[in-house]
């Protein structure tokens, strides 16, 4: 190749390795290769040579043409690999990242509540009773000694549904099932929803309840204190407590007794609070279920498992159980 091949080349080399992008090289590549190119000019001069000289002058130029083709194609790559590479690092993955994680969800505080009551009664021996949430009214009313004229069953406190029967106002009605298909002893905790027609800040149309049965030969009155303080005890992880049995009705135990607790110390010291209604089964409802009163008795006893929830954890608004608030929820995961 004569010199001033060697320059075009040397051109060619220094114009394209200076190509920032695929356009820019394509421009470099039409001012040398392209119809008008500088090496394309050069073959057209050749026309006016002899055929002795075309045949080395084509040579030389083909070889620069060929070489010029050689550095387009290498800077072609360079940039291509280039590109390659910045969308490899835009995209990168770092492996070794640990995983997003989905979060834990968590059991509802009121639920909680539930299954310890459960755990500490079944502990002592007492078994799980069910039932459906939508009663007859023998089941949730007759069966418990309450009057046909009894406030409990107007339609300002019972959701009655179509065909007679109603929402559960309380979880006796499993219990009454229970006893209907079991002989003493029977030893039974029933917790669960329940509906009454009452709505404002401190009601709410549903909530929970657990109540305990336990039916033998010489149940007393001072087996239910037994049974009750030591479930209280192991419920707030404490010795440090006073509880009282204040004379109380219901319809479904005689003698029945409101149960208050105070703590006797910290923040509360000395309030009294009511958690528990409870009683002698009455013998009316022990007759209604096929049970001799003569030879059996028993006692019962309901508590509000949400009362027993905000007092365990200093919550102050029934509400909160049920805006599901994350923040609220969360803290007890
Ligand atoms: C049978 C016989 C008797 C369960 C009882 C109470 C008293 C009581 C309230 C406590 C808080 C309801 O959720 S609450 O508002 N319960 O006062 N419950 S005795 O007596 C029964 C249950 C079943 C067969």
């Amino acid at each position: 190749m004569d010199a001033s091949l060697l320059a075009i080349l040397t051109e060619a080399n220094s114009a394209m390795s200076q190509a920032s992008d695929p356009a820019a090289l394509e421009n470099i590549k039409a001012q040398f290769l392209g119809k008008q190119g500088k090496v394309t000019e050069l073959l057209k001069g050749m026309a006016a040579l002899s055929p002795e000289e075309k045949k080395t002058r084509g040579a030389e130029i083909n070889q620069l043409k060929q070489q010029v083709e050689a550095v387009l194609n290498a800077r072609r790559e360079a940039l291509a690999d280039a590109a390659l590479q910045v969308k490899l690092q835009a995209q990168a993955i770092d492996v070794t990242k640990p995983g997003r994680s989905r979060g834990v969800g968590g059991l509802h505080p009121a639920m909680r509540t539930l299954e310890r009551i459960e755990e500490i009664f079944t502990s002592i021996g007492f078994d799980l009773a069910d039932g459906p949430e939508i009663e007859t009214d023998f089941h949730n009313f007759t069966a418990l000694n309450t009057p046909e004229n009894h406030p409990a069953r107007s339609m300002h406190d019972t959701f009655y549904v179509e065909g007679g029967n109603l929402l559960r106002t309380h979880t006796s009605p499993m219990q009454v099932r229970y006893m209907q298909t079991s002989k003493p002893p029977i030893r039974i905790i029933a917790p669960g929803r329940v509906y009454r027609v009452d709505s404002d800040a401190t009601h709410s149309p549903m909530f929970h309840q657990v109540e305990g049965l336990w039916i033998d030969e010489g149940v007393s009155f001072a087996d239910l204190k037994a049974v009750f303080i030591d479930f209280l005890k192991t419920f707030f992880e404490t010795d440090d407590l006073t509880i009282r049995f204040r004379p109380s009705f219901f319809p479904f135990t005689e003698p029945s007794a409101e149960i208050d607790m105070a703590f006797t110390s910290g923040p509360n010291k000395g309030k009294w609070l009511e958690i528990a209604g409870s009683g002698q089964v009455h013998p009316n409802v022990l007759r209604h279920v096929g049970i001799d009163p003569e030879k059996y008795t028993g006692f019962a006893f309901g508590v509000g498992p949400d009362r027993l929830t905000m007092l365990r954890y200093g919550i102050n608004d029934l509400r909160l159980f049920y805006e599901n608030d994350i923040r609220f929820l969360q803290q007890f995961n």
